[in-house]
């Protein structure tokens, strides 16, 4: 079996602490695709310090230059977009189409920073004196931390690794321990690439490892994308050590369908919202929201179709729908299942672990959703990180935009309708960092600003040109040329 190495200076390197652990497919877990590090404390002091030694260097070389390595990035990964799609599903699950789509907004990531490096704008102002200029630029924070979930394998962490770079700072990355594999060609893709040693390195290991970084004092940021839960204990311990975080945490996204949406259009975006990458995305579509007028008949659309998904193996060009990731994902499904039932609500459509023929080899689960979910109900309230659906029934547009609403997180939304109105209004009152118009939530584009409001996030925001807000520092200079001691706010007045 392969055995896998960190990735630190430039080197392959055995874990210092001498421990390894298996990773496996989630659609049959009797493949184990290989052995990766469980790095610990020495490995992590390893990592940080080439990235503190090669920030030295990193931080002068001119924007553009790293660009023209960051295009390479992108090419490279567009020359291994198939392999590395099959590679991605093996480990994960989710179906070789989403695979492919995943690196590609890896690529769309890499092409947009190299673009960036030869922006990066900052801004002038004039000086209230004489003879004196003012000028502000973006200038690299240090050594950033990233720290990334299993979901999107590639696609997540290139949001935050290749701006972070392209800005002049140097990287280590702990991809989740659920997808060592994609981390590991990451890693080779970067090498092949031309990014100098030490500018980017990845250390494999488990949970615990990811507060080795976010408390090394070495480290000067984190760049972090996983549950709630963890990610408020990051931003606490950030918090008492001053470092700048980024958090990108928990989605209950909602899909309001109004009488008169186009019917069609919507369940096409609900079954993808809800049931791709198995409901396994931050911004999936786990709450829909239905005005009462089509609720009964929207339910009996969705259960027709959902119904027929194809569940299986990712690599199976006929499968829509992969497994979870893992036993314990699996039980949470169950769980949430158990707790909507004795909660009241009504079980329409799946509810249970699928173990039909091959699918008994793996961590499948039927495509399940839930009819007359109410406010006060977990279902409705919380994230389950599954293919498990909440419906709502609501009285009006007002009543629909109140229930969105009513939600401790707020990533992404959408609503399904022909009435511009309503259309401006939810783009108005939802509160989500994302809202899309007859689309579904899912289906962010690398160029445009990524993030959430309320508990989903702490105010950053990935994509687009926002990202190089969060990997950037501000650095104000003022020149003067009078040749005398001008001192402001009191010569002039
Ligand atoms: C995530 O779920 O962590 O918009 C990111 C989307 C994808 C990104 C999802 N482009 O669903």
């Amino acid at each position: 079996m392969e055995k896998f190495k960190n990735y630190i200076n430039g080197q392959w390197l055995e874990p210092l602490s001498g421990k390894y652990y298996q990773n496996i497919n989630p659609a049959n877990i009797e493949d184990i695709i290989g052995e990766f590090p469980e790095s610990g404390l020495e490995d992590v002091n390893l990592a940080v310090k080439s990235a503190k030694d090669a920030f030295r260097n990193w931080r002068l070389v001119p924007a553009p230059k790293r660009g023209d390595i960051l295009k390479k990035v992108g090419d490279i990964f567009a020359r291994r977009k198939n392999e590395l799609a099959r590679i991605m599903t093996r480990e994960m699950g989710k179906p070789v189409f989403e695979t492919s789509g995943d690196i590609q907004e890896a690529i769309d990531t890499a092409y947009y920073a190299a673009s960036e490096t030869r922006r990066l704008f900052g801004y002038t102002a004039p000086s209230e004196m004489l003879n004196k200029m003012n000028l502000s630029f973006r200038v690299p924070v240090g050594v950033c931390g990233v720290i990334t979930a299993f979901n999107f394998p590639i696609a997540v962490p290139s949001w935050k690794i290749l701006p972070a770079i392209a800005s002049g700072n140097t990287v280590v990355y702990k991809p989740s321990k659920d997808v060592p594999h994609s981390g590991s060609i990451f890693a080779e893709i970067m090498e092949e690439a031309g990014v100098p040693p030490g500018v980017f390195n990845v250390v494999f290991g488990k949970g615990y490892m990811g507060n080795m970084i976010v408390e090394h004092p070495d480290v000067h940021l984190i760049g972090f994308t996983g549950s709630t839960t963890i990610g408020c204990q990051i931003g606490e311990i950030c918090g008492k050590l001053n470092k700048r975080v980024s958090l990108e945490m928990g989605g209950k996204n909602p899909q309001i369908v109004m009488p008169d949406a186009n019917l069609d259009l919507a369940l096409d975006g609900v079954l993808w919202g809800a049931f791709g990458t198995t409901g396994q995305r931050c911004t999936a579509t786990s709450r829909l929201i239905v005005h009462k007028d089509i609720y009964d008949k929207f339910i009996d659309m969705l259960i027709e179709k959902a119904s027929k998904l194809r569940l299986g193996n990712g690599l199976d060009p006929q499968t829509q729908v992969g497994p979870v990731i893992h036993k314990q994902q699996l039980d949470t499904c169950e769980e949430y299942v158990k707790i909507g039932l004795e909660e009241g609500a009504r079980l329409v459509l799946g509810g249970k672990r699928a173990t039909d023929g091959e699918l008994s080899k793996g961590y499948f689960f039927e495509p399940t959703i839930f009819a007359d979910v109410t406010r006060n109900m977990r279902l409705f309230k919380e994230e389950i990180f599954g293919p498990i659906l909440s419906v709502t029934k609501v009285d009006s547009f007002e009543d629909a935009i109140e229930t969105a609403n009513d939600c401790e997180f707020g990533l992404s939304s959408s609503i399904y309708t022909t009435n511009v109105n309503y259309a401006f209004n939810a783009i108005r009152d939802i509160e989500a960092g994302i809202t899309y118009i007859n689309a579904p939530t899912i289906g962010a584009e690398a160029h445009m600003p990524f993030g959430g409001v309320k508990g989903t996030g702490n105010g950053h925001r990935e994509g687009g040109w926002t990202v190089f807000d969060i990997f950037t520092e501000w650095k104000t200079v003022y020149v003067d040329f009078s040749d005398k001691l001008q001192r402001a706010q009191i010569d002039n007045y």
